[in-house]
């Protein structure tokens, strides 16, 4: 039979690669550029150069899965968004086919809060697989309670809204949404977010493949039924 050529429709065993491509996605400025290059090792910049359209990196990652007692090799691609406004054009296509998600906003910038909900729509909308995972990154936790940035956007807000998407798609999509903080300036949790998002991506990967594996099971009984009842 025809194997799907998705990444979704891919096998997930140990021992063999998932590619997986993921995007990072919340308002410019928030740090998107500056979590990718703290996890591929690049360095940290204090002066903001825009993301022009998008940049691509890839990198390689096995994660061991308490679950199934098993390790998995990931290779993630990562499609680093533009997310300034004038953008949107070319951003819309660099979602298709994404099964994961950073969808970030900057723990000093309320409205870059507010606007994460937008941010989650048009993923969902536009990957070509629907309610695929995501996580919740609070960037900057370095400027927490730091009183030269007075509004901030408090670390209760972002789990409440995590739990609230994880009790929405947990059932029947089988993933948990997570909330982290993460500092790329002081490297906090930039090892921890790009893992955790791996690891839901592969429950969702396994809870996918399970539901189709019982789908194909009771449509086998269905017409070994049928026919013994001839
Ligand atoms: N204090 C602090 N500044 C950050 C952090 N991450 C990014 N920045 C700064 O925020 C600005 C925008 O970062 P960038 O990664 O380019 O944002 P992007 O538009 O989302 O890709 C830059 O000036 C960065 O130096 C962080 O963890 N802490
Ligand atoms: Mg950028």
């Amino acid at each position: 039979m025809k194997k799907r050529g998705t990444s979704r429709g891919t096998a997930l065993r140990p021992g063999t690669k998932l590619r997986a491509k993921i995007v990072l996605i919340g308002d410019g400025g928030v740090g998107k550029t500056a979590l990718r290059r703290a996890w591929l090792g690049e360095g940290f910049k204090t002066e903001y150069l825009m993301t022009i359209g998008a940049d691509f990196a890839s990198q390689e990652l096995s994660l061991y899965y308490r679950e199934t007692k098993s390790t998995y090799d990931l290779k993630f691609q990562i499609w680093d968004l533009a997310g300034q406004p004038r953008f949107k054009a070319v951003r819309d296509l660099y979602y298709r086919g994404a099964i994961g998600a950073l969808c970030f906003f900057d723990i000093t910038n309320q409205e870059s809060y507010m606007n994460l909900v937008e941010w989650i729509q048009s993923y969902w909308a536009l990957n070509g697989h629907g309610k695929a995972p995501l996580l919740i990154v609070g960037s900057k936790c370095d400027l927490r309670d730091n009183p030269a940035f007075p509004t901030q956007v408090s670390a209760r807000y972002g789990k409440e809204y995590a739990a609230e998407l994880t009790k929405l798609l947990i059932h029947k999509y089988g993933f948990n949404v997570h909330y982290i903080e993460t500092s790329a300036k002081e490297d906090i949790n930039v090892d921890k977010a790009f893992k955790v998002l791996a690891e839901e991506i592969i429950r969702s990967t396994i809870h996918q493949e399970k539901i189709r594996n019982d789908r194909k099971t009771s449509q086998k009984k269905m017409l070994t039924d049928q026919i013994r009842s001839r």
